[in-house]
C-alpha cells in the first residue's frame, strides 16, 4: 500500500500534479473553532465564535447552541444527499419501459413493494405497475401529512418507540427543511432539541430517501447475488482502454457498463489497438456496479487522484458525490478526459454530459467512444501498481440470509429465513456482528483503521457486513475472499466453510445501509428482542461526509451503537458530547462511542457486544 503511494507521489512530482496529501499539508493546523463545533455564520452579524471570553455570539447563542446547529445542518446536507439519490432513481424509474434504455430486472421485489404499498397488481402491465409504485415514491419526499410508508418496516417497538419521542420521520424534504428552520438565526438553541430533529432527519434518510435508492435500484438494475471481482488499482489494463466510473448514482454507469460490453464498441476499441475496454470503479458508484456485473473496483474515496496518476486512464466520468474538484486541473496533467453528467455535481475543468434517463445507452456509447478515441493520446509514462485482489461481493439481505439459511439447513422458503442467523448468534457460534462503513479521512492513516478493526472482529468470531469505501478498503486487503475464513475464530471459520461465504460482507452502496437495517429488523423481529439488545453494532472508523453522520443518526435511532474512529465536530460543547453518546442512549437505547484509535475503539467494541450477551443471559 505505502509502496503504492510512494510510486503515484513520484508520478504526481514528475507531472506536477498536486494531490489531497499536499494539500492536506497546506491545511496544517486546522481551524480550531470549526473543529470543535463552535464557530457560527449563521447571520451577518457574525462569524461569532466562542473563546474564554466570548461565551456567547452577539445573538446570546451560547456553545451548545451553535454547536448543536453546525452539527444538525450536517444531517440535513447527508440526507439530502442520500436522499435525492433515492429521488433520482425514482425518476428513471418513472420512465422505466420495455423498450427504453431501462427495463425492469427484478420483477418480485416490484410486486412485493407495490403489495406493501396498495397498489393494485393484478391484470397490469408490469411497467404501469412500476411508474405507480415511482410515483409513490416519488410523494414520500413532499407529502404535506402523515409519516413515511418504510418506517411500517421497523419492529413494532421502534415504530412505537419513534411516535412517542416525535422522531417519526414525515416527507423527506420536510425534515431537511425543518432542520434549515430549526437551525435559522433567532430559532432553536435548545441543543437537545436539535439532536432529536437529527435523529429524524436522519431517520429520514435510512428508512426513507436510501431504501428507496436501494429498492428501486434492485428493482431496476436487479437485486444483487454473489459474484466474484477483484479490487485495487491493479485492475486497470495496460493495454486496454480503462475508463472509471465514480460517484453514487449507478444511472448511468449501468449504461457505461452496457456500452461497453457492445460487439460494435468493443471493435472500435481494437480497431484504435486496444485489447478491449475496461471498466473499473471508484467509491459507490463501483460498489453498485461490482454488486450486480463483477465490474472491479479501483479502490476507495481517496485513491481517485491516485487512479489518474496512473496515466493509464482514457476517461473517467463521474455522477454525484465524494468526486474531488481537484480531479479537474489533475486530469489535465494527464490525457485523461473528464465528464461530469449530474447538474448537482458541477466541476471545471470537465466536459459535461447532462445524464438523461431516455437516451442514456447513446450517451453512454458517446463516452465511452470519446475514450477509446483518446487511447491513442496516452503518454509513455503509465505507473499501474500491480497489486489487487481476489473478491466476492453481492451480499444482498436476501443473499445473505439464503446462505445462512444452508448452515442449519432449516426450511428454506422463497426469501429465506433469519432462523438460522439468530440461531448462530443465540448459540454463541457467531458472538455477534459488525456493520463497518463509511469513507476515508486524511485525518487517519487510509484504510488502516478499517482493516486493523476488521480483522480482530473476524478473529474474535464476530462478522462483518460492509459498505461504502469500508467493503473497497476491505477487498483490497483481501478480508472478502473466502481464504480469508482463515483469519477467523472457530465459531465464524465454521459459518463460512458451512455457509460458503468470506467473513466480510460486501453489502453495497452507503445508501445501502438500508440493507443493514432491514437485515438487523430481520433479526430483532424472528429473535424477538429489541434491536437495542442485540449483540449487533455499527462503525464508521474513517468517516469524513455529512452523510456519514446522517447514516450514524439513523444507525442510533434504530437501536444500534455506532462506534466512531473520527471525532464528531461538537467538542466544544460538554453539551452535544453528552448528547451524542449518552443522552440518545437515554431516548433510544443506542448512542456513539468515540475514540481515534482503532486498537482501542475494537476492544471497546468487542466488550460492548459481550455486555449485551451477557445481558441477554447468552
Ligand atoms: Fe453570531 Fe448569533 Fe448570528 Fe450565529 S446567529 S452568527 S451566534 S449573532
Ligand atoms: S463513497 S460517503 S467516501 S463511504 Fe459512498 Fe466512500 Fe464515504 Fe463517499
Amino acid at each position: 500500500m505505502e509502496q503504492n503511494a510512494q510510486l503515484l507521489r513520484e508520478m504526481a512530482a514528475k507531472a506536477g500534479a498536486e494531490t489531497w496529501e499536499d494539500r492536506k499539508k497546506n491545511q496544517t493546523p486546522q481551524c480550531k473553532f470549526g473543529e470543535d463545533g463552535i464557530c457560527c455564520r449563521i447571520c451577518s452579524m457574525g462569524p461569532c465564535r466562542i473563546t474564554p471570553k466570548a461565551s456567547k455570539g452577539i445573538c446570546g447563542a451560547d456553545a451548545h447552541a451553535i454547536a448543536g446547529r453546525n452539527y444538525v445542518r450536517f444531517i440535513a446536507g447527508g440526507t439530502a444527499a442520500h436522499s435525492d439519490h433515492g429521488r433520482e432513481i425514482a425518476h428513471v424509474l418513472h420512465v422505466s419501459s420495455r423498450d427504453g434504455n431501462y427495463i425492469i430486472k427484478d420483477e418480485q421485489k416490484l410486486l412485493r413493494l407495490a403489495k406493501e404499498w396498495g397498489v393494485a397488481t393484478e391484470d397490469r402491465d408490469i411497467y404501469e405497475v412500476a411508474h405507480e409504485v415511482a410515483e409513490i415514491g416519488l410523494m414520500e419526499y413532499g407529502k404535506p401529512f402523515g409519516t413515511l410508508r418504510y418506517l411500517e418496516r421497523a419492529t413494532e417497538e421502534r415504530q412505537k418507540l419513534w411516535e412517542e419521542l416525535d422522531i417519526a420521520p414525515r416527507a423527506i424534504d420536510r425534515e431537511i427543511a425543518t432542520v434549515m428552520h430549526m437551525t435559522h438565526m433567532g430559532c432553536t438553541a435548545d441543543a437537545e432539541a436539535l439532536v432529536m430533529q437529527g435523529m429524524r432527519t436522519g431517520l429520514s434518510d435510512g428508512w426513507g430517501g436510501s431504501m428507496m435508492g436501494t429498492e428501486f435500484s434492485d428493482i431496476l438494475f436487479g437485486t444483487p447475488t454473489p459474484i466474484e471481482t477483484e479490487a485495487d488499482l491493479g485492475v486497470l489494463e495496460k493495454d486496454m482502454v480503462n475508463i472509471i466510473i465514480h460517484g453514487h448514482d449507478p444511472a448511468m454507469s449501468e449504461m457505461i457498463v452496457a456500452a461497453s460490453n457492445q460487439s460494435d464498441i468493443i471493435d472500435y476499441a481494437k480497431s484504435k489497438g486496444a485489447r478491449g475496454v475496461n471498466i473499473a470503479g471508484l467509491c459507490c458508484t463501483a460498489n453498485e456496479i461490482t454488486m450486480r456485473h463483477g465490474v472491479k473496483m479501483a479502490g476507495n474515496f481517496l485513491q481517485q487522484e491516485g487512479a489518474i496518476l496512473t496515466g493509464a486512464v482514457e476517461l473517467i466520468v463521474v455522477d454525484v458525490q465524494c468526486i474531488f474538484p481537484s480531479l479537474g486541473p489533475l486530469t489535465k496533467c494527464f490525457h485523461t478526459k473528464f465528464v461530469t453528467t449530474s447538474d448537482i455535481t458541477r466541476i471545471p475543468g470537465s466536459e459535461f454530459i447532462k445524464f438523461d434517463p431516455i437516451t442514456a445507452l447513446d450517451q453512454a456509447r458517446d463516452i465511452v467512444k470519446m475514450a477509446i478515441d483518446n487511447y491513442q493520446n496516452r503518454g509513455s509514462n503509465i505507473c499501474i501498481p500491480q497489486t489487487k485482489q481476489k473478491a466476492v461481493v453481492g451480499y444482498s439481505c436476501e443473499a445473505i440470509i439464503k446462505r445462512l439459511d444452508t448452515v442449519t439447513n432449516s426450511h428454506v422458503d422463497e426469501l429465506g429465513t433469519y432462523k438460522p442467523l439468530v440461531e448462530c448468534l443465540e448459540s454463541g457460534v457467531l458472538r455477534g456482528a459488525v456493520g463497518i462503513v463509511g469513507c476515508n479521512n486524511p485525518k487517519v492513516r487510509t484504510d488502516y483503521s478499517h482493516i486493523e478493526i476488521i480483522k480482530e472482529l473476524i478473529a474474535n468470531d464476530i462478522i462483518v457486513v460492509t459498505t461504502g469505501c469500508s467493503a473497497q478498503a476491505a477487498a483490497k486487503a483481501g478480508l472478502m475472499q473466502k481464504e480469508a475464513k482463515e483469519l477467523c475464530g472457530a465459531g465464524l471459520k465454521r459459518v463460512c466453510e458451512l455457509a460458503d461465504i468470506p467473513p466480510v460482507l460486501h453489502m453495497g452502496s452507503c445508501v445501502d445501509i438500508s440493507r443493514i437495517l432491514m437485515l438487523v429488523t430481520g433479526i430483532s423481529k424472528a429473535w424477538n428482542v429489541d434491536i437495542a439488545k442485540l449483540p449487533i453494532v455499527g462503525c464508521a472508523p474513517e468517516w469524513m461526509s455529512e452523510k456519514a453522520v446522517s447514516i450514524a443518526n439513523y444507525v442510533v435511532a434504530s437501536g444500534i451503537d455506532t462506534y466512531l474512529g473520527i471525532e464528531p465536530q461538537v467538542k466544544g460543547s460538554a453539551q452535544m458530547m453528552e448528547l451524542i453518546t449518552e443522552g440518545t442512549r437515554k431516548m433510544v437505547g443506542a448512542g456513539f462511542i468515540i475514540n481515534t484509535d482503532p486498537h482501542k475503539l475494537v476492544k471497546s467494541m468487542i466488550e460492548g457486544i459481550e455486555a449485551k450477551r451477557t445481558a441477554l443471559g447468552i
